[in-house]
């Protein structure tokens, strides 16, 4: 068996070097816990790098040494005894302000400084982890004047990374299902990792950017991956104690037909009382070797996947099932919405793709517990580099929703493109689903309120990680401003996407810069910031979606999906393009909408341009918002978005950047920068050639199209 090779890692947002300002002062850590632990550990190596001095307050701790009076920087649990002056006046401060009984809260922290001493104030451990992280990113400006208190807490309470991992090299998939970043981090080829160094090195990546929840194997449960409900047990428990450490809890994917598979039985019909019992007695011995295991992860009736729908019972039955045997312990399902018709024949046009979600699942609201937690893709398709809001987020308020996205570049370039999504995400968090002035996505997924007082508590904010064995943990090392940018928007979805990037790059790139990093920073900036709507340009068009090679879903095949059973059609034909989803004359799909999206996507004139397609098939003269026809926007945009990417790789090769970035990593993405300059060619030229040969219009600037 392979093992990792730890030394050969890239150090991604935690570099020793960007802890240098942290890792020189007098550092106090107060509170006792294993996660205090971690707090002291982190500051301890930042110290030793750094010369600075790092002492533990012990819990009951009183007397001058434990105050942190002469400390630079206090890490101390709010309950902690022998708080110096500085810490209970934040404190009291705090609590006066909430009328003397305010909480920090859960994974919250009080970030303060007074009197020469930056104190970070917590009612549980987590906070302080979190507190401590922030200081790293602050730097200097931590330690520097003074610093009213202020009041950082998640807005959402789960933040989860999903991981298609198979334990198995699976024939088609490989180890990790639609995974460009090398092998899998935790298993390798049939078995789990022995060496779990760069999964300890990977939770502390994911604490670092807020992340509090991983799911460990893929959606898709094969024969060896379903064992790890059982027999393979102790592969889970191993990742649960690397990950405990850093305040992240494990979540397991399991197949829905687990007690055929795994238990023998003839059923696994979620009523059957055999059935139930055997659900009960495998959680059980889960909770007994991970006490503090998350739940499971349930991919059902999806793609081939076993699920209630062969027992002729809901999908409230089923997830049901599981929720009633996680429940004794705290744990909870995240039973995924993605259930849709693969099997669609491409000559029926009343059956729509987009709807299936909607149709199947909201009928349902209001019927699972209270630890059912609905795991909705965040558009109605499939992580499109361009779709709506997905109108289930709107329509089950009853139900605990949690958002899902994909970190992994699936269509958005596989890590081969600087794609970077951090603004995608934060104009899907901060949509109104029920028009701009109420509630936003990441209210949904926040939640607020408790089942039974109106909306559902929210079910979080999901991704699917793009993390794998490869040097670099990305592929594409600039990819790793997504996996950060998702940790850092699923803890405050309102931050700005682009000073989001800019903290990435300060922490990943500046800190260790061969000489002046202003140029680095402002290019990478640069590159990077709209890459997302570069990607979007030079690929499908207006929202229509797909547009890629069948399988791999990457580079350009235009009719590659048109017919087939999949649901994802373009329908162009030599008068025009999209899809026709309005209630007056297509599949209905927008009446899944509350207004005003129901007639603002119903209307040609009222749907903003990048979703026209999406909504409605328009001829070729359609005059766009922007005033260009639909024809002329193709070429426009595919013309200017291959020549972004080309500008990318020019600013990339400046010989005064070059010399500032690690040789071996500047190769890498001068190598990912080539095929993207190639592939965003190939897609112009394929998405121009074939629109001017249905349309027969020729561009308007005279521009060759082959
Ligand atoms: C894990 C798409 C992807 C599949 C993925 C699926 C899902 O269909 O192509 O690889 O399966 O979504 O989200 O379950």
């Amino acid at each position: 068996m392979t093992e990792q090779t730890p030394t050969d890692v890239h150090a991604a947002w935690l570099p020793a070097e960007a802890f240098r300002s942290l890792g020189s002062r007098r550092v106090l850590v107060h509170g006792a816990g294993p996660l205090v632990d971690t707090v002291y550990e982190e500051a301890a190596r930042a110290c030793a790098e750094h010369g600075g001095q790092v002492r533990r307050a012990p819990a009951q701790g009183h007397g001058p040494a434990a105050t942190g009076e002469d400390a630079d920087l206090v890490l101390a649990l709010s309950s902690a005894n022998s708080l110096g002056p500085a810490a209970r006046s934040v404190l009291a401060g705090f609590r006066a302000a909430g009328g003397g009984t305010a909480a920090i809260g859960d994974e919250g922290y009080l970030l303060a400084r007074r009197d020469g001493t930056t104190l970070v104030l917590a009612d549980d451990p987590a906070g302080l982890l979190y507190g401590l992280f922030h200081v790293v990113r602050l730097g200097a400006a931590a330690f520097t004047g003074d610093r009213p208190a202020e009041h950082h807490r998640p807005a959402v309470r789960s933040r989860m990374l999903d991981h298609w991992d198979n334990v198995d090299v699976h024939p088609v998939m490989g180890q990790v299902e639609r995974g460009y970043s090398g092998g899998s981090l935790f298993w390798h080829d049939g078995r789990a990792r022995g060496d779990l160094t760069r999964v300890r090195a990977y939770a502390r990546l994911l604490a670092a950017c807020g992340i509090n929840a991983v799911s460990v194997n893929n959606v898709n449960v094969h024969a060896t991956e379903a064992l790890l409900l059982t027999e393979r047990l102790g592969d889970v428990a191993a990742l649960a104690d690397v990950f405990r450490p850093y305040g992240i809890r494990v979540h397991l994917s399991v197949s829905f037909a687990a007690p055929v598979v795994l238990g023998g039985l003839p059923t696994a019909d979620p009523l059957d009382p055999d059935v139930r019992a055997w659900w009960a007695e495998a959680t059980a011995r889960v909770h007994q070797a991970v006490p503090d295991f998350g739940g499971y992860v349930v991919k059902a009736d999806s793609e081939g996947q076993p699920g209630p729908f062969s027992y002729g019972r809901s999908h409230a039955d089923g997830a049901n099932l599981l929720a009633r045997a996680l429940a004794p312990f705290g744990g909870e399902v995240h039973w995924r919405a993605f259930v849709y018709d693969h099997r669609q024949d491409w000559r029926d046009r009343t059956t729509d793709r987009a709807r299936a979600a909607f149709d199947h699942f909201a009928p349902l609201d209001g019927q699972f517990d209270d630890n059912v937690v609905l795991q909705v893709k965040h558009g109605p398709m499939d992580f499109q580099t361009r779709e709506p809001v997905s109108p289930v987020i709107a329509a089950m308020p009853r139900t605990r929703l949690a958002v899902e996205f994909q970190v992994t570049q699936e269509y958005t370039g596989q890590q081969r493109h600087v794609c970077y999504l951090g603004p995608m995400w934060s104009g899907i968090l901060g949509f109104g689903p029920w028009g701009p002035e109420g509630p936003t996505v990441a209210s949904v997924a926040g939640g607020g309120t408790e089942p039974g007082t109106g909306r559902a508590a929210g079910g979080g904010i999901v991704a699917v990680s793009n993390a794998g064995d490869d040097r670099y943990w990305t592929g594409h090392p600039l990819a790793q401003a997504n996996l950060y940018a998702f940790g850092r928007l699923a803890w405050a979805p309102g931050a700005d996407p682009a000073a989001l990037l800019d903290e990435w790059i300060d922490l990943t790139f500046v800190p260790v810069a061969a000489g002046d990093p202003a140029p680095l920073r402002h290019a990478l900036h640069a590159m990077m910031a709209g890459s997302w709507r570069t990607y979007e340009r030079y690929t499908a068009p207006l929202g229509v979606g797909f547009m890629v090679r069948p399988g791999d879903h990457y580079g350009p095949d235009v009719d590659g999906y048109e017919y087939t059973p999949w649901g994802t059609y373009h329908f162009a034909d030599r008068d025009g393009v999209g899809v026709d989803r309005t209630r007056a004359t297509g599949t209905g799909f927008t009446g899944q909408y509350p207004a005003p999206w129901s007639q603002v996507y119903e209307s040609p004139g009222r749907c903003p341009d990048e979703l026209l397609l999406f909504f409605h098939h328009v001829p070729y003269g359609h005059v766009l918002r922007s005033g260009s026809t639909v024809v002329q926007h193709i070429y426009d945009t595919h013309f200017d978005g291959a020549e972004e990417a080309a500008a990318m790789r020019r600013r990339w090769a400046d010989p005064a950047l070059t010399r500032l970035v690690d040789p071996a990593l500047h190769a890498r993405v001068g190598e990912r920068l080539d095929e993207q300059v190639r592939c965003a060619e190939e897609w112009r030229d394929q998405v121009n050639a074939y629109f001017f040969r249905k349309s027969g219009v020729p561009d308007a600037r005279g521009r060759r199209i082959p």
